[in-house]
């Protein structure tokens, strides 16, 4: 069945205003959105593959071995939405064992999703698919999907880790008036572990990690016309154990001067760029995230390490 594209066309990004703006703020900051470029996307799909990087490898475990119990929450003949539709292989494991009727891939680039989509609509050939290009992050707006079929949204990879806990509060609650009461939501989350663990999966011996927070600098050289000399930063990843996050930062490795669309930016030597932040949890507090926005906890699994999480969490009401 041909595939259907809905183009919400998500507002060109403000990549120079925004840049000013978090350098502005003290301490400075740049959003983790702007990673996702071409080459920051095959670095983040190159992570996803390191030993270290547990998440990915650990949550396809999760959705493998446990695909009979999932289905029982999820139910079949769903109408199933996707929010950032990332991994072929995560979905495909769900689609197998779910066999939704509608499957609705909702992603920010237009390009990757087209390709997905194509790819899954030629797989499944009885499966109806909604693509949607939009940020999910900003507005859910959905095509008109059948009414009758019961709702379920897929938010793998612990993205949720990459929002404020408010922000993410309010993202699953958004998410819940989409799904409406009753809906039920598999979300993957990495749980809370010893800082060694952690601080390994964001400081890879191959440096693809650093490459990845580096090549930041490059794209805002390259789309903001700005001079960032790369080989004067690094890439600094640590535990912050009483906000439970992974904070990442790119380090003024000199005092020296930036300049951005004209404006001259100072770096003290040692100053820091925070880039992201990448929230653990443990299952309470996952729950108790969900429960502020509107969902009851129905289940979770794990994996023998207690590494990962996914949960079935479902819109009370
Ligand atoms: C996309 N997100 C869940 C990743 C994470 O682990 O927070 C992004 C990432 N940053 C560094 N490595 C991976």
């Amino acid at each position: 069945m041909p595939y259907a594209f809905h183009d919400y066309h998500p507002p060109a990004e403000d990549l120079l205003g925004e840049v000013l703006g978090g350098l502005a703020r003290r301490p400075k900051r740049l959003s983790p959105k702007f990673f996702y470029d071409r080459r920051g996307s095959q670095l983040f799909d190159a992570i996803t593959r390191l030993p270290e990087y547990y998440p990915t490898r650990t949550e396809i475990g999760i959705l493998q071995q446990r695909g009979e119990a999932i289905a029982v929450h999820l139910g079949h003949d769903s109408v199933l939405i996707e929010l950032g539709s990332g991994s072929p292989q995560k979905i495909r494991v769900l689609l197998d064992s779910l066999r939704p009727a509608v499957y609705v891939p909702v992603d920010i680039s237009g390009e990757h999703l087209r390709d997905s989509a194509s790819h899954i609509a030629r797989d499944y050939p009885d499966m109806q698919v909604e693509a949607v290009c939009a940020d999910y992050s900003a507005s859910l707006q959905l095509p008109d999907l059948p009414q009758q079929a019961a709702r379920a949204a897929f938010f793998p990879g612990s993205s949720i880790g990459n929002f404020e806990p408010q922000a993410a509060v309010s993202l699953l609650r958004d998410v819940g008036e989409v799904l409406g009461p009753g809906g039920a939501m598999l979300i993957g989350v990495d749980l809370k572990k010893d800082r060694q663990k952690l601080e390994a999966a964001y400081n890879d011996t191959r440096l693809l990690t650093a490459a990845f927070n580096l090549n930041l600098l490059t794209r805002i050289n390259r789309e903001a016309g700005a001079d960032f000399d790369v080989s004067r930063f690094a890439h600094r990843a640590f535990y912050n154990e009483a906000e439970g996050r992974i904070e990442m930062h790119l380090v003024s490795s000199c005092a020296q001067q930036v300049c951005i669309d004209g404006q001259h930016i100072g770096f003290g030597a040692g100053e820091t760029i925070h880039t992201e932040n990448s929230y653990k949890y443990s299952v309470e507090e996952f729950r108790e995230l969900g429960a502020e926005a509107g969902f009851e906890a129905e289940q979770f699994w794990t994996d023998p390490e207690q590494l990962f999480s996914v949960h079935c969490l479902r819109v009370a009401g």
